[in-house]
């Protein structure tokens, strides 16, 4: 066999292996060896040189998809590699995948410094509009992120709002929470949760991902779907009311037996909700109009 060598500058990735004949930590000859203070600061400069990844998150990601992610995600996923500026290579511009989802659904995204309030954050979809942050995570933790960054957003969010059927159900989630009491925007804000965030679907047979939160992180993608989390049927009645943890990986995820009944079900629960006037988007004037 022939022996492997890297082609490309971002297979540097491979070549990290270490020659710890002389490692403060392993040799009791190193001067070092007794300094404690002088192997943490050793340890620190070492984990900033291994987490050094170019492109880690995509490139673990895309091993996964094929089998993990929902068909809508795969399809528009390839797309945007052809048409948006997607590769392992490149993290595109916001304006042009903004352009891109214009064309497909009329969602446009719109640059956003950090995590909104619920209610901000919901109202936009009323719009077709995307709240995207501009900033990436931190390089030590290229697999986990606290807070939403662009990699969750460009590679867990816009495959899916460039579904036609998808980007209704966000529109319709978004105008249901306008004018809502705090109480019901709780309740929005965790269906949104529970379906957009880290939804699952029944579909080919098997159940597949169509939560960004799911799709956007290979720890969470590979969890979500394992024997070890609980995992309920959706219904918008009980899955409102359900806790969660926003700090770790999901215990419990909701299936939807298909993005039809999902979006119906949510079409009737919403229809539930106390309001003092029925709201409909008028794309021509991007203005809402009572009805
Ligand atoms: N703000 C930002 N900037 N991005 C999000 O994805 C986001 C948010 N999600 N605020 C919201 C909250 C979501 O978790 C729900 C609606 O609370
Ligand atoms: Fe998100």
């Amino acid at each position: 066999p022939k022996a492997w060598f890297p082609r490309h500058i971002s297979e540097l990735d491979n070549c990290t292996h270490l020659v710890t004949k002389f490692e403060p930590e392993l040799d009791s000859d190193h001067p070092g060896f007794t300094d404690m203070n002088y192997r943490a600061r050793r340890k620190q400069i070492a984990d900033i040189a291994f987490n050094y990844k170019q492109k880690h998150v995509y490139t673990n990601l895309k091993v996964l998809i094929p089998t993990h992610a929902c068909r809508e995600f795969r399809e528009n996923l390839e797309i945007l590699e052809k048409e948006g500026g997607y590769s392992e290579h490149n993290i595109p511009q916001l304006d042009d995948v903004s352009k891109f989802l214009k064309k497909r659904t009329g969602f446009q995204l719109r640059p956003v410094s950090g995590l909104l309030s619920a209610r901000d954050f919901l109202a936009s979809l009323a719009f077709r509009v995307f709240q995207c942050t501009q900033y990436v995570r931190h390089g030590s933790k290229p697999d986990h992120s606290p807070e939403p960054d662009c990699v969750h957003e460009l590679l867990g969010h816009v495959p899916m709002l460039a579904d036609p059927k998808f980007a209704k159900f966000s529109q319709d989630i978004g105008i249901a929470t306008l004018g809502a009491s705090d109480e019901d925007i709780e309740k929005f804000a965790t269906l949104y949760w529970f379906t957009v965030e880290f939804g699952l679907v029944k579909q080919d047979g098997g159940i597949r991902a169509y939560g960004a939160g799911v799709l956007s992180s290979y720890g969470e993608l590979k969890h979500a779907l394992s024997d070890a989390p609980k995992k309920l049927n959706f219904n918008p009645d009980t899955t409102a009311v359900q806790v969660y943890t926003d700090e770790d990986l999901q215990p419990i995820y909701f299936i939807v037996e298909s993005f039809e009944d999902m979006q119906q079900k949510m079409r009737q629960y919403a229809s539930k909700i106390k309001r003092k006037e029925e709201l409909r988007y008028d794309p021509f004037t991007q203005t809402l109009q009572t009805l």
